[in-house]
């Protein structure tokens, strides 16, 4: 006979014992789009202890809706040679164009990524971060819904020796750190530049190239480094994405 009681509370210690396992991290993520779970992906594959926070309740972020809601993403040749690495089928358009279906890869992703040991809180959202010794030292946690409501609860607090901002457009977790700390990135202007209109190929090149530690603990991925960093929009090409968080995950692997 199930009882109700026994599931709540298998839910409940379950749960718990996740979140208190998580609570000091080699590496937070902040957003579950492709460069995050890339990311993830790599970072847990080397054997680090990972975790990514997602606001919403699904993983994949843009993945899923391909362009303008036409579930079909497509990658570029450097974009393919990574997605035959992490054994997802994508077929060829023409020479150089190649398609995935945007539901398989946010689910691979995410299968990929968790099977490699990282850890996913979805309905969590980061709303500050924490600052230690004049570095990004974890970040301010609370539930997605919360975040959505504005209701004034407290939240928690995790430890991370880094966190990445994989948040996308809005590059939430630097503005956070711009606004409230008055930081200067590592920009030129040393705030934050804002990202600039559609050029495929530049944003593309860009969102890899301005993928880096923008304040001691902090790195940008996907996105957010091209907000950050004032990159092009590339638009719905999704190769630079997965290679900005592969480039996140090289470049954190040096330092830890
Ligand atoms: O936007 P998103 O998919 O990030 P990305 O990895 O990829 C961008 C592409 O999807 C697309 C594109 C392709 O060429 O340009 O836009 O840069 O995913 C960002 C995720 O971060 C979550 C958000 O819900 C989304 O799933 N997110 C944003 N702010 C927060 C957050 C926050 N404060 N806390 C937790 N998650």
């Amino acid at each position: 006979m199930l009882n109700e009681v026994q599931i709540s509370k298998a839910i409940i210690e379950t749960y718990c014992r996740k979140l208190t396992a998580n609570l000091e991290l080699d590496v937070a993520i902040v957003g579950g789009g492709p460069s995050g779970l890339v990311a993830g992906c790599y970072l847990a594959r080397a054997g680090h202890k990972v975790a990514l926070f997602e606001k919403k309740l699904s993983i994949g972020g843009g993945v899923w809706a391909g362009g303008m809601m036409f579930n079909e993403v497509v990658v570029q040749e450097a974009g393919k040679a990574l997605l035959d690495e992490f054994h997802i089928p994508a077929r060829t358009f023409t020479d150089g164009y190649y398609t995935v279906d945007a539901v398989y890869l946010a689910s691979s992703l995410t299968q990929r990524a968790m099977d490699a040991g990282l850890t996913i809180f979805n309905l969590v959202a980061m709303e500050d971060v924490v600052i230690k010794d004049d570095r990004v030292g974890g970040l301010v946690l609370n539930w997605g819904a919360v975040a959505t409501l504005d209701w004034p609860v407290d939240p928690l607090v995790i430890h991370s020796k880094f966190v990445i901002d994989s948040t996308g457009h809005p590059a939430n977790v630097a503005e956070v750190l711009v606004r409230k700390m008055g930081v200067k990135l590592d920009t030129q202007t040393g705030g934050i530049v804002g990202e600039k209109s559609m050029n495929a190929e530049k944003g593309e090149m860009q969102t890899v190239e301005n993928t880096r530690e923008v304040y001691p603990g902090l790195f940008v991925s996907g996105m957010a480094a091209n907000t950050v960093c004032g990159g092009y929009r590339m638009g719905p090409v999704f190769g630079g994405m997965l290679l900005s968080g592969q480039k996140a995950a090289t470049e954190i692997l040096k330092k830890l």
